[in-house]
């Protein structure tokens, strides 16, 4: 019997699941450089930004989650891998902001104590290449200074990331918060992340308005929000 942790996340057999694979095995021998060019040359070739973060930097974070799991990689590889990411989709960024954002303004976060950024952050990337004013504030957002935040910039949507279990109750925290706090200013609460996959129903439990399991999904949702307002 298989389960998940032997069961690979690079399995595509396509031009983009190859390069996904050239890519992990470039920063797993701590070739940064290389990573980075296979990204940017894919991306020149006509990858667009959301191909390469679902099917190439998402399976390959997956993955060496995987290997770490199985106790393949330590520690500080899969923060380089994780570094190097970051780095190579910052790289993106003129792909991301080559359009100017003319709608309301969409905050995505990791919830308070949730340290996994990668996911809001494609979140807000997707949302951006939207046309929402999005803004992605990283991982561990103390509750309270998202509620300024939120009051400041009168966010019109909310993306909040859980990733263990153990974190869904600070989400359900923050929901209350916000309603609480802003009434009915309160932005329209779209949570995601691995804590909420495993039951789609959870989201409607702790009170927030709707749960997409990827950041594809979310992008669909919220130009729906969009055009409904
Ligand atoms: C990198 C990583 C870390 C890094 C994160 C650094 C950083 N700058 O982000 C660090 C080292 C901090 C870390 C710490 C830990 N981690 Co970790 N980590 C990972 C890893 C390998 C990759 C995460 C990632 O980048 N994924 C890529 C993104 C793109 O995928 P994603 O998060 O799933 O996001 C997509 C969807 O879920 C969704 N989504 C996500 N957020 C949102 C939000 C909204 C609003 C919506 C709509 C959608 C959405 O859309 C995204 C894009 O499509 C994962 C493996 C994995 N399977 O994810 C483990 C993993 C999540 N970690 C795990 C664990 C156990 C931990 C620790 C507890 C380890 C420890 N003992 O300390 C701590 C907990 C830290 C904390 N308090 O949060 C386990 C969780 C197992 C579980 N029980 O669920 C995993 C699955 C590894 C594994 N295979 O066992 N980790």
């Amino acid at each position: 019997m298989t389960d998940e942790i032997d069961t690979t996340f690079l399995d595509q057999d396509d031009a983009l699941g190859q390069l996904a694979r050239r890519y992990l095995a470039a920063v797993l021998t701590g070739d940064r450089r290389g990573a980075s060019r296979l990204i940017l040359e894919a991306a020149e070739q006509g990858s667009s930004i959301r191909q390469l973060y679902l099917q190439v930097f998402q399976p390959v974070q997956w993955e060496v989650g995987r290997l770490w799991q199985r106790g393949d990689i330590n520690v500080a590889q899969e923060h380089l891998c994780t570094a190097v990411t970051q780095l190579v989709m910052s790289q993106l960024y003129p792909l991301v902001f080559s359009c100017s954002p003319s709608g309301p303004v969409a905050i995505s976060t990791s919830v308070q104590g949730n340290l996994h950024q990668l996911g809001p952050s494609m979140v807000a990337d997707f949302w951006e290449m939207d046309g929402w004013d999005s803004r992605f504030l990283g991982g561990d957002t103390p509750n309270d200074d998202l509620l300024t935040m939120l009051k400041r910039t009168g966010a019109r949507l909310l993306g909040v990331s859980a990733a263990l279990p153990n974190q869904v109750e600070q989400v359900a925290d923050l929901v209350g918060a916000v309603r609480s706090g802003l009434g009915t200013a309160a932005p329209t609460i779209l949570v995601g992340g691995r804590a909420f996959n495993g039951d789609p129903m959870l989201w409607r439990r702790i009170g927030a308005d709707a749960y997409q399991e990827h950041a594809a999904a979310a992008s669909e949702w919220a130009m729906e929000l969009l055009k409904a307002s």
